[in-house]
């Protein structure tokens, strides 16, 4: 072993804008585990390095400019640069870096922010959120509404209340409760998941469960009463809650139809179980809303939050407890043996209320619903006469297309060839960060891109339609 990089780590960075980018992946794959990766492989390729960001962009070590359509993953909402959010940060941290909310005690920080939320958390059919659960991540805010959910039921006496219904293909995190919640069998596969008494039930895709001939408004009424087969199949009485991505995220941009929500709401009310809206990516102005519920008018007991809370500029999620709950927790509850060291981290907490003031005075929740997002929706629609594209479907600030082989025959193509990774490498070819999750390309861009940010950004999405097009046709594999 080299002894003096454990003194000192090597300089990797020469000069400002100058990176040492073969030195940063030999020390990157000879020391940092990345979260689902693939070390052997990475190794062999070398890891991409992101050194810097501004605005809706980011470079890497070869001073290339990327359009990141992702927002980083899902999260940086006001975009990149944002100083408002340094300072609330550097002036938290010389005031006070951190003071625990264990033992009676508590921070100004975490209680302006729990109040904001309260605030700004919409009341739909009189149910309020007056109360929030502080974590750092989404992965434990569901573990959180794991533990809170049997301990509501616990306490009304109905211990046998303990089954969490889910669905294929949500993600929820990746903790034991998280991927367990999550409906991703590949990660059931590694570690003996779900836990027990988790159990799911089928995603509402059109795309892929639409029976011949259904319209969008019957599928969505057929899917959502899967939840209600599977109430009833689990026994009414043992069922404690239904955990649900307003929108699937990290599953590839599953937007439902128009009918299911309110369905799901009908079934969850005629059952008395509750509901959770796990809204790690689709709160905070994602849909055009601070919270998506509001969008779809459903409910909510708890609602699940993170990533664009703080724009993903420090770690912070959360449980908005609805009253419902938070009222047996209080009344009944007496001590809740559950909490985390960064429970209300106050640096986190004024992180997002600068972030949330940042946000309120750029309306960027409005912008999303009533200017940009609308222009996101027409331009993205375009691409729906692109020869390999099947589907074309915007929500808000986050979008999906289906890559086919033949639109007419809705054809997918062989999953072994991978249309999606090729499309994925040409977009990085071309400077924009898009996502590949089976057979769609999905978007979920900063708030802060201007119409004239969406045009630069369809044009690439364009380009790199027409690559892959050609890519496949010069192959061989497509007519
Ligand atoms: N719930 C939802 C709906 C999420 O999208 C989590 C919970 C977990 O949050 P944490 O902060 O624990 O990661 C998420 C996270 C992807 C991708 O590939 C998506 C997420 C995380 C990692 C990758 O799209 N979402």
């Amino acid at each position: 072993m080299n002894t003096s990089t454990l003194i000192a780590p090597p300089a990797l960075v020469r000069r400002a804008e100058q990176h040492d980018t073969q030195a940063i992946q030999a020390l990157d794959s000879a020391h940092y585990l990345h979260p689902f990766t693939d070390h052997g492989d990475l190794a062999t390729r070398g890891a991409r390095v992101i050194t810097r960001a501004e605005d809706i962009y980011i470079w890497d070590s070869e001073g290339k400019k990327i359009l990141d359509a992702m927002s980083g993953l899902w999260c940086v909402n006001a975009g990149y640069g944002r100083k408002e959010l340094a300072d609330a940060a550097y002036q938290q941290m010389m005031t006070l870096p951190f003071y625990n909310s264990f033992f009676q005690t508590t921070n100004v920080p975490a209680v302006q922010l729990a109040t904001k939320l309260a605030q700004i958390a919409p009341q739909v059919g009189g149910r309020k959120f007056e109360h929030v659960f502080f974590s750092s991540s989404g992965s434990e805010s569901n573990d959180t509404n794991v533990r809170m959910v049997r301990r509501y039921w616990d306490l009304l006496g109905q211990p046998q209340r303990k089954v969490i219904i889910s669905r294929h293909n949500a993600y929820h995190g990746s903790t034991m409760a998280g991927a367990s919640l999550g409906g991703m069998s590949g990660m059931h596969a590694q570690g003996d998941l779900p836990i027990p008494d988790i159990t799911h039930i089928e995603q509402p895709y059109f795309y892929e469960h639409a029976q011949p001939g259904e319209t969008p408004a019957a599928f969505g009424v057929r899917a959502a009463r899967w939840l209600e087969e599977k109430i009833l199949a689990v026994g009414a009485g043992r069922v404690a809650a239904f955990i649900a991505e307003p929108v699937q995220g990290a599953g590839g941009v599953i937007i439902p139809p128009e009918t299911y929500w309110p369905e799901i709401q009908r079934i969850v009310d005629k059952h008395g179980i509750l509901l959770i809206a796990d809204e790690v990516i689709c709160a905070f102005g994602r849909l055009g809303h601070w919270f998506a519920y509001e969008k779809f008018g459903i409910r909510p007991d708890l609602v699940t939050f993170a990533k664009g809370v703080t724009s993903g500029y420090i770690p912070l999620g959360g449980v908005m407890v609805g009253d419902r709950v938070a009222q047996v927790l209080i009344d009944k509850g007496g001590e809740f043996n559950h909490g985390y060291t960064y429970s209300g981290h106050p640096v986190a907490c004024a992180v997002a209320l600068a972030n949330i003031e940042l946000m309120e005075r750029e309306n960027l929740v409005g912008r999303v619903k009533d200017d940009t997002g609308p222009y996101l929706a027409e331009r993205f629609a375009e691409l729906a006469e692109h020869p390999l594209v099947g589907a074309a479907e915007t929500c808000g600030f986050v979008a999906g297309l289906v890559l086919v082989k033949n639109k007419a025959r809705r054809e997918m193509f062989d999953e072994a060839l991978g249309v999606c990774m090729k499309c994925r490498a040409h977009c990085f070819k071309n400077g924009l960060i898009m996502r590949a999750v089976g057979d769609r390309m999905i978007i979920a861009p900063p708030l802060v891109m201007t119409r004239a940010q969406i045009d630069e950004m369809m044009a690439l999405i364009q380009r790199c339609l027409d690559a892959t097009l050609e890519e496949l046709r010069s192959a061989g594999q497509l007519a």
